[in-house]
């Protein structure tokens, strides 16, 4: 079904604006509009009926390889739980942000991914560490083990998911290497593959993709390295075969497909922050009485629902997090 492009970018209401609109000129939309012949190029926040429609006729996830059945289902873990309910499955695999496929749609880049191998993925884990470690993505899974837990999800742009994440915390991974004393922040370093990833020959970005997070920050208890959703491993447009999860946080600060994990003394720079550091902070925290500069971010709206709820400070973890930012 195709999605008709009702209004153009530039006119876009402020609740309706992706970041990316920012840097593409009219000319480049126009350009963009006509991408890959693939039709569905519109903003979509906001956009509920399309969007459900869309996912409805999505080609279903793909099931879980034999190799991977001693991993997924994996058991939940009921310590985690959130008053909504979970996101269907098809509308949190097929409404993406993944800018290294299509930075003009979330309904893309769930296509578009077809054709990407991702298996066998080597990662590196290096930098301050006693024990740099470089290991098979699935061989890493199967060293740490996973669960299922049951978290919230926040974009910057102000809708929101609750999704069945399947993965480990990011501190059991970081207690297997070993950091120096001296290591303050871990930086997470995206795949880049311009041949699969048709977005990272946009020259508006810097590939690949980076974010890092404060070191107290990771060893947080729910920050996680997730590799599966919904029962299964992860969908590739979803950021297989491994992706941070940062529940408090907005979105970005949650790398897909990560290649390489770095532990610095220095605060490393991130792909948004470069981009426009007055829009995205480094820390970038959801606080519904922080505004983004073009948008408040005092309610939200939750995918498949109508309407709009409130946020809440640090997505509903204030309770485990607030100690992080004194308070
Ligand atoms: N490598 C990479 N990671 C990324 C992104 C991206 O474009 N590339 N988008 C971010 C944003 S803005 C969001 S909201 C989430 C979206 O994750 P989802 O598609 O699984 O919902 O991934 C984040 N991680
Ligand atoms: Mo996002």
């Amino acid at each position: 079904m195709a999605v008709i492009r009702t209004r153009r970018p530039w006119d876009l209401p402020a609740q309706d604006v992706t970041p990316e609109s920012l840097y593409l000129s009219r000319r480049d939309w126009l350009r963009w509009a006509g991408f890959g012949g693939l039709g569905a190029v519109s903003l979509l926040a906001g956009c509920d009926n399309s969007v459900m429609a869309q996912a409805t006729t999505a080609p279903a996830p793909p099931e879980t390889p034999r190799r991977l059945k001693d991993l997924y289902p994996a058991r939940r873990n009921e310590a985690y739980q959130v008053d909504r309910a979970i996101t269907a499955e098809n509308l949190a695999t097929t409404y993406n942000n993944f800018y290294e496929f299509d930075s003009s749609s979330k309904l893309t880049p769930a296509r578009l991914v077809e054709k990407w191998p991702i298996h066998p993925w080597e990662v590196e884990i290096t930098g301050l560490v006693g024990k740099p470690l470089k290991i098979e993505a699935e061989a890493l899974t199967r060293r740490l083990g996973v669960e299922e837990r049951v978290y919230r999800f926040r974009c910057v742009e102000a809708w929101a998911m609750t999704v069945p994440w399947i993965g480990f915390e990011m501190r059991k991974l970081i207690e297997l290497v070993e950091p120096l004393g001296s290591a303050k922040f871990v930086r997470f370093v995206s795949f880049l593959d311009p041949a699969h990833a048709p977005g990272q020959t946009n020259r508006y970005f810097k590939w690949p993709y980076y974010e890092a997070l404060r070191m107290d920050e990771a060893m947080n208890p729910l920050a996680m390295f997730v590799t599966g959703m919904y029962g299964k491993p992860l969908p590739k447009q979803n950021g297989a075969p491994l992706r941070g999860i940062v529940p408090w946080k907005y979105g970005y600060k949650s790398a897909k497909s990560i290649v390489r994990i770095e532990f610095s003394e220095t605060r490393p720079p991130t792909f948004w922050n470069d981009a426009a550091p007055a829009e995205y902070s480094f820390l970038s925290n959801v606080e519904p009485n922080v505004p983004h500069p073009r948008w408040s971010q005092a309610t939200e709206r939750i995918l498949g629902q109508e309407g709009r709820v409130p946020t809440r400070l640090y997505n509903g973890y204030a309770a485990q997090v607030a100690g992080l930012y004194g308070g």
